[in-house]
């Protein structure tokens, strides 16, 4: 999964046009490079982000979606927690729903039971503003599990089907450098719940403060950690980097692959 950022910064320059252009040119380049799902955000979803309205989010994502539509097959995810935006998006040629709020927000079950398309569930701890204050668990692996599986149950109550889910354990929300570090240790805990697992942990922090690098420097921890995540049974990866992802993937394929010798 390819992160395209639909961010307000490339409104300001040229225009819709040139952002438009962009948008759809990173979406076929990672799409080139190996992507098999393009997820798109209005970044109202980030740690630390100021809310988005509802209209600049549209204004954002719609367009956007429409293009790489004109253009290209590859499945969209939309990164959003509003439902009006999901009912949008999906209306625009979205494929699944990403939302790190877990569809808590009055409506968003309704929408993705309605189209019956597939969803990612992630785990949080706090609201997006404070959450990385003073995170605090017991033992968080089971935390995050109880809360994902009671979850499951709450969408698929409401009309969600069950194979439409999956599950984020939500990679620096609300988690320290130490949590997210068991969280990776411990993912076959999330793998075995019967859902496919996504994760996303793409130059996040956790790396910086693990290793004292900058952002654009993340890109050797954040594929070692994709192919940790794998091989702990994680299935969903949520990146910038697709083209390295992918040959760190390809490697793990290969080798499973390989004849067994003795
Ligand atoms: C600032 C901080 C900007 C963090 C962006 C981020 C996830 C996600 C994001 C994730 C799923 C980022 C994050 N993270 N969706 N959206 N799982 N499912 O690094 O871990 O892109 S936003």
């Amino acid at each position: 999964m390819g992160i395209l950022n639909v961010t307000p910064d490339s409104f300001s320059d040229g225009g819709q046009f040139n952002h438009l252009d962009d948008a759809l040119k990173h979406a076929l380049q990672m799409q080139q490079q190996g992507a098999d799902i393009i997820d798109i955000g209005g970044e109202s979803t980030r740690p630390g982000a100021r809310p988005v309205s509802l209209d600049a989010e549209l204004e954002r994502v719609v367009p956007v979606i429409e293009k790489i539509r004109e253009y290209s097959s590859i499945a969209i995810s939309i990164d959003t927690s509003k439902p009006q935006v999901m009912q949008s998006a999906i209306e625009a040629g979205a494929d699944m729903v990403n939302d790190v709020n877990a569809l808590h927000a009055e409506g968003a079950i309704d929408v993705c039971a309605k189209h019956q398309i597939p969803v990612c569930l992630m785990h949080k701890q706090g609201d997006t503003q404070t959450m990385q204050v003073n995170p605090l668990y017991d033992d968080i692996v089971s935390e995050i599990r109880q809360y994902l599986v009671a979850r499951t149950a709450e969408c698929i109550a409401a009309g969600i089907d069950s194979k439409n889910i999956m599950l984020d354990p939500g990679f620096g929300f609300g988690k320290t450098l130490e949590n997210n570090l068991s969280l990776l240790k411990a993912m076959q805990q999330f793998c075995n719940l019967g859902h496919p697992i996504l994760v996303g942990m793409s130059r996040k922090s956790m790396f910086g403060a693990l290793l004292d690098r900058a952002v654009e420097d993340r890109l050797v921890a954040s594929t070692s950690a994709v192919i940790i995540a794998y091989q702990r049974g994680a299935r969903f990866f949520r990146v910038h980097d697709v083209a390295e992802t992918c040959d760190a993937l390809k490697l793990c394929a290969a080798v499973e692959a390989a004849p067994d010798l003795t």
